[in-house]
């Protein structure tokens, strides 16, 4: 599978508790968690084979809500679930109590929402994991709940530059054998992630 067809928004949510077990069907979810401007909604987009599907901007903080998306099921190769696009954090033109509230909002979906089966969280290649990706990751391997660090925007950087990059993640082997590098803009390794959700979402 090179992208997932068919998907179609489902729904907004401003969060958790507005996601009720019982009012959203009781299919599988797969989150997509990171700082704003990171890819997020333009990696939903890539996944889906569509143009706006999510809303992008090169402005930070346009996703202000939960979104929903609905992949219906292929019949050999996957059951239906929920592509999520999450509000992302960091945003410095924010205020400290927006930016909390905002942290809040997304601990409480990762920690509470219901079917949540995989969270993919993204950062831009170039970034260092800070204490937001460590508590992230941090908290679903304690938690066990399945996790891939995707590493976008690699359309960005030159051979040697990802070469570099490669042999560093090396060193982190948990962390390396969770990770994938991405473009949404190229269409690099979005099948290899296409791969790993849908075994996820089989499991
Ligand atoms: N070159 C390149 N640019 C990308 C890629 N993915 C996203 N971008 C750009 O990065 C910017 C932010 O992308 P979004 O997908 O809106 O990011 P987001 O994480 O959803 O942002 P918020 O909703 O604000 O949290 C846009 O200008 C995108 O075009 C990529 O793979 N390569
Ligand atoms: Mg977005």
């Amino acid at each position: 599978m090179q992208f997932f067809p068919n998907v179609k928004f489902y729904k907004s949510f401003l969060n958790v508790n507005q996601i009720q077990e019982g009012k959203i069907p009781p299919i599988p979810a797969v989150a997509i968690v990171g700082r704003s401007n990171s890819g997020k909604s333009s990696l939903i987009n890539a996944l889906c084979n569509q143009k706006k599907l999510a809303l992008t901007s090169a402005t930070p903080g346009k996703t202000r809500t939960i979104n929903y998306f609905y992949v219906p099921s292929n019949k050999s190769h996957y059951k239906e679930f929920f592509l999520v696009d999450l509000p992302g954090y960091g945003f410095a033109q924010l205020s400290k109590a927006e930016n909390e509230q905002l942290h809040y909002v997304i601990d409480q979906y990762i920690a509470n929402a219901p079917f949540l089966k995989m969270i993919l969280l993204i950062m831009d290649s170039r970034r260092k994991l800070e204490k937001e990706e460590y508590s992230i990751l941090n908290y679903c391997l304690d938690h066990d709940k399945d996790i891939l660090l995707i590493r976008s925007k690699w359309d960005k950087l030159k051979q040697t530059e990802r070469d570099q990059l490669l042999k560093e993640w090396k060193n982190e082997p948990i962390l390396f054998e969770r990770t994938i590098p991405v473009s949404s803009l190229k269409k690099i390794h979005i099948d290899v992630l296409v791969k790993r959700i849908i075994e996820s979402i089989n499991q």
